[in-house]
């Protein structure tokens, strides 16, 4: 029988978003940090305030994803066979994820409100490896005038709607309106606190909720892995007839 996704619902948020503490074992998390941390320099993005890998390349101008496999590390365990056995992107037009997004935050470090916008498919599945981190989802009517995009946020003057924690080694998917009608940002802190079961929404579902109960821990260095599926896809050789 396999692992029915229902059980990790976050039932306090309005639309689907999905909880999984466990979703890789330690051999796999530190494998993962490993493949992280020895791409060449050069893959790495320094931003202000975290630095970023993009797999297999960034979109083009116009949205679009040049084709190009996931490199075997960040398929092998997460989507073949984890996300498939769970039937997570069946839905997606490529019925699989085609971009992974690596994102380090040092403690300090984070990423302001924003939305993902109309490249993807309205689904992210987001592994963390490495430390515990808050996520926060604000409405996106909180914002002021024009919407943000990744990187081209603002501040929001009033606090998040929802705060989900998670766990090294755990999986969060959000789709729907939670993709669509919120915004989402970790804060630039070196503590995250007022952690309780009534302001972290998937308290319930938390593996070791003994860890949090004194309400704050210290931020450590946190990677993510984002999965997502680009709609546009580009084939190489059609880019090329068209340069030519
Ligand atoms: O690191 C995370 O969990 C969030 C990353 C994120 O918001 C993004 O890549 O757009």
């Amino acid at each position: 029988m396999g692992f029915d996704i229902e059980t990790a619902r976050i039932t306090a948020l309005p639309d689907e978003a999905f909880y999984i503490s466990d979703f890789i074992n330690e051999g796999e998390e530190s494998r993962l940090l490993q493949k992280v941390k020895s791409a060449p320099l050069p893959r790495w993005t320094q931003l202000s305030r975290r630095r970023l890998q993009t797999w297999p390349s960034a979109l083009t101008e116009s949205n679009a994803l040049l084709a190009s496999p996931l490199p075997d590390w960040l398929r092998d365990p997460i989507i073949e066979p984890r996300f498939n056995e769970l039937g997570l992107f069946n839905d997606a037009p490529h019925q699989a994820p085609n971009h992974v997004l690596v994102n380090e935050y040092c403690p300090g470090q984070g990423i302001m409100p924003h939305e993902d916008g109309a490249a993807y498919f309205p689904l992210v599945a987001t592994v963390s490896l490495g430390a515990p981190i808050v996520l926060d989802m604000y409405d996106k009517h909180a914002q002021n005038d024009t919407a943000a995009k990744a990187g081209d946020a603002r501040p929001i003057e009033n606090g998040p709607r929802y705060r989900i924690l998670q766990e090294r080694r755990s999986l969060l998917v959000t789709r729907g309106k939670m993709y669509t009608d919120l915004l989402h940002g970790i804060a630039e802190t070196r503590r995250d606190e007022k952690l309780g079961p009534e302001s972290i929404c998937n308290w319930e579902l938390l593996r070791d909720k003994e860890a949090y109960q004194q309400g704050w821990f210290e931020r450590e260095t946190r990677t993510s892995l984002t999965y997502r599926d680009v709609l546009h896809v580009a084939k190489i050789g059609n880019t090329m007839k068209f340069l030519r």
